[in-house]
């Protein structure tokens, strides 16, 4: 861990370079060209914009996030109470009790159930995804608003981290047998990639992830988060959100779900864009 401290000189300084619209990765190089690590500037820089927008009465957020300012302990969204079980800075991840009920993780297993096909991810060499072996799980999609028990879900969600619901994709759903995994991935679209021109056309970068769990395995099946050094229980009902403001490892967003060693694991998983997804 760095000692490097971030000092009032340097907030004035972040706040002038935010007020005159400097680009992010000038402004993260310039603090790293007189010596500030990587890290520390990039949380620097991420506070300094958060104080930015507080300051700037009617400005659209530009990361989802849940308002967390008052440091409540149970959110209500739309009517439904939500617990803050942790708030975690860098990486930027929330971790939710009780985001769903019983009876619509139990809903959205059964409407799921007979739409499962194995899973597929983006690979390296070519232009399309594939059935990939770093995901032994089953998936389906949903249609954004497909039914009213999505619907009722996605207002839940564009509601709790400010964020509409024209900037996320439809629902996944992944069910994992004993054995199964996904191996840690970053969410976003690797800039690198040949295919990432071509999906960024329709809604831009994947910004953000709430994962949620549909039930709870019996053993195993927890989502790790290796570069933070943390995983997260799947407790049905319960769920995770985590960020990441640029495609980038630094963020600290690598993740992946660890292996199920006894029991099934149910998830539902909701990608945010920067952009309008349509
Ligand atoms: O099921 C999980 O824990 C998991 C882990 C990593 C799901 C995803 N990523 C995903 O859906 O992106
Ligand atoms: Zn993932």
């Amino acid at each position: 861990m760095s000692a490097q401290v971030i000092s009032p000189e340097l907030q004035q300084w972040l706040q002038a370079q935010l007020a005159a619209r400097v680009e992010k990765d000038q402004v993260l190089q310039a603090m790293q060209q007189i010596g500030w690590a990587p890290l520390v500037a990039r949380r620097a820089y991420n506070e300094a914009l958060e104080a930015f927008q507080r300051n700037q009465a009617g400005a659209a957020p530009a990361m989802p996030s849940p308002d967390l300012r008052q440091k409540p302990s149970v959110v209500r969204v739309n009517g439904h109470d939500t617990t803050v079980l942790l708030d975690m800075k860098h990486p930027r991840v929330v971790v939710l009790g009780n985001f769903l009920t019983d009876a619509e993780c139990d809903a959205m297993r059964a409407q799921a159930q007979s739409r499962l096909t194995r899973s597929e991810t983006v690979t390296l060499n070519i232009d399309a995804s594939e059935v990939n072996d770093a995901r032994t799980s089953d998936g389906m999609f949903f249609e954004r608003g497909e039914n009213e028990l999505c619907t009722r879900i996605e207002a839940r969600i564009a509601s709790l981290l400010h964020w509409p619901v024209e900037r996320g994709e439809g629902l996944q759903v992944l069910r994992y047998r004993p054995g199964a995994e996904y191996l840690p991935h970053f969410d976003y679209f690797d800039p690198a990639h040949a295919s990432t021109p071509s999906i960024l056309k329709r809604g831009g970068q994947r910004v953000g992830t709430l994962l949620m769990y549909l039930n709870t395995p019996t053993r195993g099946g927890g989502t790790v988060f290796p570069d933070a050094g943390f995983e997260v229980a799947p407790i049905k009902g319960n769920a995770v959100f985590f960020s990441y403001d640029s495609p980038n490892p630094d963020t600290l967003s690598l993740h992946g779900g660890s292996p199920v060693l006894e029991g099934e694991k149910w998830v539902a998983t909701k990608w945010l864009r920067q952009g309008t997804f349509e």
